[in-house]
């Protein structure tokens, strides 16, 4: 109810203090929420005017209230217990207005979205199928543009499988779905003029086993796919329709185009055939920039556009490599026919050219961030997933734009650092950060309202099915709903337990899988004289943490002089139950604790614990996840490690990362030097990185410990992030005797 409370602040009128829950908690939470001491009976039936609610909105809202034990009636006259009155008034379009009285429930609406909206509040509100204590609501989203994406290319899933996820979006009052149906693992829409994109294009023959970064790479030879008939497609338009979400189709170009490429392979720059692709990253063969590929596309742009009534089309954009264009004697042709300087102008002039032809059927197309490189065309509007840099670019040639970046919005990524967390891409996004994300954040006024919303990407390289697919999107989907709702949000921990108390028993009871790795306890570290500390912070007031049966707040790990590994399982209980179990391991040595003075800090995104961020005991995992891993996006790196006294130590290791695939890249070389008073440094050793470490074995009596770590200044061509500064990522700086 704290979570309620929130809402009350600054309230006109009478609000009861009983903490009963007489009725549900909404979410995302209603701008304006007001409760009474009213109380209004009415015995698991409820009534509606016929007359004003589209039918099939109706059978929705009937099967909804249905399986809260509430029979909907639709009655005809005006003596229905939900009094619906149409006002033009309302500012926001899909604002509404609910009142719960003595005499029954009135709701004020403008249109089918802003009545659907008062619906999803009600079911929710609806605790006790007999009776529901007074409130009044005003309501409205803070945000047009409340998306979610889903990849159904890397992982095909079924229309049913599809149905069951939009429910769970409706819930939330998300409106748009982005369906990302092409990609070079597999073409999922059947296009009539071309028949061989779903024949060839939907199926490959083999996938690959693990993460893309494990060597030697391994193959689970089964044959893989499916796709979606037009007919399908339409059905779930409708369906998605009815509970208020448009869908988005995406057709991938010029890059990710595997699949269509081995369909018809003559659309690419080489002609040469190729497999549908089976393991995950980006390709170097992609749609040619001839006139031939265009009107392809054309083609089947005008196929999806009759299947989808949307009037924006995703035309992708994203992550085309350009090395085949730069080879190519027909992209070269058109690039000088047309002037174009270069092949970030010639992605540019095929976007352009698609985009004329979307204009003209009256569609508008939006892009991932790439778009914008060598020109935006004119009326597009930008997905920015690689930051918010290019929504920021976008919106300031005011352009719409929806955020996508990948540190608040990439639900493929790891959502607690739990060893049992299942295989993910790599990252770190916990529901914390989710909920703490703001669209609008870094933008001057005046091109806040290009920022149309934002979006939650699922990409499934590694959610093989709907379950994993379930358990990434929850409970983060319900977080990244208030965040598109509304601008003053309850602090985390009231949505904490709000969502513990009242969503999650909804999700589980319509066998909804999800991720309770919120209720893991925050390590929050200090150094002590003799090791480290780490306090258990409760997400929630109601946990307790145990172990070995023993109620704790606390960890503390002392310091040693050779390398020590402790395990402790953490028990999360809420009461009785047992909710979550986490196992960690800590690593004692002789720098354990000690402070570390960067001279270049670590990136924000991958900067945890500060200064004792690489002397707090935590060893980063491989293939890394969570956020034990200190990262770095420049190519020298300078530290110095302070162990505050004189120390006799034989022995360092730092470990360091490598994953192409992520733009991480070991480091090339290395410096140590050591100090007495941190003034005069010798020199202890330099070299090559050539394994996981760096690692050293000298005896050495000092205070301070310099290390410089150098990496290449670009990421070499070919590779992903060609061009760009690689990552560095290290961890723990070990000392021992
Ligand atoms: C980048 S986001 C991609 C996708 C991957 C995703 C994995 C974007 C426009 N492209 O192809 O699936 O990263 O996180």
């Amino acid at each position: 109810m704290i979570f309620m409370k929130i809402a009350l602040i600054g309230l006109l009128f009478f609000v009861t203090t009983q903490l009963s829950a007489q009725h549900g908690v909404v979410f995302p939470q209603p701008v304006n929420l007001e409760e009474t001491s009213d109380k209004f009976v009415f015995n698991g039936l409820l009534t509606v005017d016929r007359q004003q609610v589209p039918a099939e909105l109706f059978s929705y809202l009937q099967e909804l209230f249905g399986r809260n034990f509430i029979h909907l009636e639709a009655v005809s006259g005006k003596d229905a217990s939900i009094r619906l009155q149409p006002i033009q008034t309302l500012v926001y379009t899909e604002g509404y207005q609910l009142n719960v009285t003595g005499s029954g429930i009135e709701i004020l609406y403008s249109n089918t979205e802003s009545l659907r909206n008062a619906f999803q509040t009600l079911n929710q509100l609806i605790q006790n199928p007999k009776e529901l204590s007074g409130v009044r609501i005003a309501d409205q989203p803070a945000f047009s543009y409340r998306g979610v994406h889903l990849d159904c290319s890397r992982h095909f899933f079924t229309i049913a499988e599809l149905k069951k996820f939009i429910d769970q979006m409706a819930k939330l009052k998300f409106n748009r779905f982005h369906w990302h149906l092409t990609d070079d693992q597999g073409w999922r829409i059947e296009i009539k003029k071309y028949p061989k994109l779903t024949e060839v294009g939907a199926w490959r023959d083999s996938t690959l086993i693990g993460h893309f970064s494990k060597q030697p790479v391994e193959w689970d030879r089964t044959r893989y796919g499916g796709f979606y008939t037009q007919q399908q497609a339409k059905e779930l338009v409708t369906y998605a329709g009815i509970r208020g979400i448009e869908i988005i189709p995406e057709i991938e170009m010029p890059g990710h185009a595997r699949a269509a490429l081995a369909a018809y392979p003559e659309l690419s720059c080489t002609e040469k055939p190729l497999p549908v692709a089976g393991t995950w990253g980006v390709f170097d063969d992609v749609f040619c920039s001839q006139e031939k590929t265009r009107s392809f596309l054309k083609d089947v742009l005008d196929e999806v556009i009759d299947i989808f009534p949307s009037s924006v089309i995703h035309i992708g954009g994203d992550e085309c490599p350009k090395v085949n264009w730069e080879k190519c004697p027909k992209c070269k042709g058109i690039m000088s026919e047309n002037h174009l300087s270069n092949t970030h102008e010639l992605q540019s002039f095929f976007i352009r050219d698609i985009e004329k032809h979307v204009n003209s059927k009256g569609g508008t197309i939006i892009g991932w961030d790439e778009i914008l490189e060598g020109g935006l065309a004119p009326n597009a509007q930008v997905m920015s997933w690689q930051g918010v840099e290019g929504g920021i670019a976008a919106a300031k040639q005011h352009h719409e734009v929806v955020m996508t970046p990948t540190s608040y919005c990439y639900f493929d990524y790891y959502q607690s650092g739990h060893p049992s967390e299942p295989l993910a891409i790599g990252g770190y996004l916990p529901l914390e950060k989710v909920y703490q994300f703001d669209p609008l954040k870094g933008l001057e006024d005046e091109y806040k309202r290009y920022i149309l919303g934002a979006q939650a990407n699922l990409w499934t390289e590694y959610l093989p099915t709907i379950q994993s697919v379930e358990y990434s999107a929850f409970p983060r989907l319900v977080a990244m709903a208030e965040v598109l709702w509304n601008r003053s949000q309850a602090a985390y921990p009231d949505f904490v337990e709000a969502l513990s108390n009242y969503y999650l028993p909804g999700l589980r009871n319509d066998g909804v899988r999800f991720s309770t790795s919120f209720l893991d306890p925050k390590l929050e570290i200090q150094a002590s004289t003799s090791g480290v500390g780490y306090q258990l912070i409760k997400p929630v007031n109601e946990v307790t943490f145990s172990v070995n049966n023993e109620i704790v707040t606390e960890i503390n790990i002392p310091r040693t002089e050779q390398v020590q590994e402790t395990r402790y399982l953490i028990h999360s209980n809420i009461g009785d139950q047992e909710l979550r179990i986490c196992d960690y391991t800590f690593t004692s040595h002789l720098a354990l604790g000690k402070k570390v003075q960067f001279d270049t800090p670590p990136h924000e995104k991958y900067n945890h614990n500060g200064n004792l961020g690489l002397t707090d005991g935590v060893v980063g995992k491989k293939p890394w996840k969570g956020n034990e891993w200190l990262g770095f996006n420049n190519d020298t790196i300078r530290f110095t490690l302070d162990l505050e006294t004189l120390t006799t130590f034989g022995s360092i290791r730092i470990e360091t990362l490598n994953d192409p695939g992520s733009w991480i890249y070991r480091p090339e070389r290395y410096e140590i030097t050591y100090s007495t008073n941190g003034k005069k440094f010798k020199k202890a050793a330099k070299g090559k990185v050539s394994g996981d470490f760096i690692t050293l074995r000298k005896k050495m009596k000092a205070r301070y410990i310099r290390v410089s770590i150098y990496n290449k200044e670009v990421i070499p061509a070919g590779q992903t992030g060609a061009g760009f500064t690689p990552w560095t990522f290290i961890n723990e700086i070990i000392l021992s005797k």
